[in-house]
């Protein structure tokens, strides 16, 4: 393991007040999106939609990273252009998501455990060997009567910290997403309590399997209230909630934060994010960006939706919200103009 390769990686992804671009669907996320929106669900439109994305002029002045999948690494632009090239040509640093899914977890109702550990060295050695420098991996966290659980909580932080220490042997920067679901009733408090006690975990088991954490990325979900919690909470209460929860959990050695979106609004992600930029500036150990993929994607497809009439402004729409994240993390994004 390269020690410092892996440091200078994880810096350079939250470096320059810049953050992450997801655009790691698996086809059944992907093919729920465009058929939100009536687009073909077929693997050109797949293809067609991820060549909106990497050749956006000007991504890489807010991308730093961008997040692919398996299939997107293999495709082409139109004119038979590698999207990887244009990834790194562009000074956009490719990574993949390298989890095989959440799937129910035995004896847990209601409860998931993130797969791929079978065979994840090999694919790890082929990634880097393609030019691939960090990999991503997602579980699930749903917050509920009685959940999480016990089994659930150290089910995923082991999968997350075995999956992270073969990521560092590879190489790779390993990008250790817990999120915590938003589906639900419970207050803002609840998802506070939850969100420490999943990143406590986490990190125990980070540390018990020797993973370097000033070579990795924590992309965690915000504290914000259930989706259906009848209780309103404002831009700086979910702020502050999110980031003395943070504080407490998350160590000192961590580079970055870059975190999900969720589900949450293109405008709220970057506003949340703004906030706590600007109320715990030089209070924070960590970078503290952003990896939407939703909250970055979301409004430029719902301008595409499949035309190729309508890909430069779908571009336009996407470095827009690009940029937004970007202003939030100087503490200066406006919801009616970025500067
Ligand atoms: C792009 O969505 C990723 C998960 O896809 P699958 O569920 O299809 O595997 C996801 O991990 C994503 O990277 C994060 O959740 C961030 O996305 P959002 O939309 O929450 O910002």
């Amino acid at each position: 393991m390269n020690q410092q390769m892996l440091r200078e990686t994880a810096k350079q992804l939250v470096a320059n007040n810049k953050g992450l671009l997801a655009m790691d669907e698996s086809n059944p996320t992907c093919y729920k999106r465009f058929a939100d929106l009536g687009i073909p669900q077929t693997l050109e439109a797949r293809r067609a939609y991820r060549e909106l994305i990497v050749t956006t002029p000007g991504l890489a002045d807010c991308i730093s990273g961008a997040i692919l999948y398996d299939e997107t690494i293999h495709q082409k632009t139109i004119d038979g252009t590698p999207f990887l090239k244009i990834i790194m040509d562009a000074g956009i640093i490719p990574g993949i998501k390298v989890d095989t899914g959440a799937k129910p977890l035995a004896g847990s109702p209601g409860e998931k455990v993130t797969e791929g550990l079978d065979g994840l060295r090999d694919r790890l050695a082929e990634y880097s060997k393609l030019g691939l420098r960090f990999a991503k991996w997602r579980a699930v966290i749903a917050v509920g009567a009685g959940m999480p659980g016990k089994a659930c909580l150290e089910a995923n932080a082991h999968a997350l910290a075995r999956y992270a220490a073969l990521c560092q042997e590879a190489g790779l920067v390993p990008i250790v997403e817990p999120e915590v679901l938003m589906q639900g009733d419970h207050t803002l408090e609840r998802c506070r309590d939850v969100s420490e006690e999943t990143l406590r975990t986490v990190f125990e088991q980070l540390y018990t399997q020797g993973v370097v954490l000033e070579g990795m990325i924590l992309k965690p979900s915000m504290v914000l209230p259930g989706s259906v919690c009848q209780q309103q909470y404002s831009i700086n209460e979910v702020a502050d909630a999110t980031v003395l929860c943070l504080l407490r959990a998350v160590p000192a050695a961590v580079p970055g934060i870059a975190f999900l979106s969720g589900g949450q609004s293109a405008e709220f992600a970057s506003a949340r994010l703004n906030a706590m930029n600007i109320r715990f500036k030089g209070r924070m150990p960590w970078q503290l960006a952003f990896s939407f993929a939703r909250a970055i994607q979301q409004p430029a497809m719902e301008i595409w939706r499949g035309e190729g009439a309508n890909i430069v402004r779908a571009q336009e729409a996407l470095l827009y919200r690009a940029r937004c994240n970007s202003a939030a993390r100087r503490g200066e994004y406006n919801s009616d103009h970025v500067i």
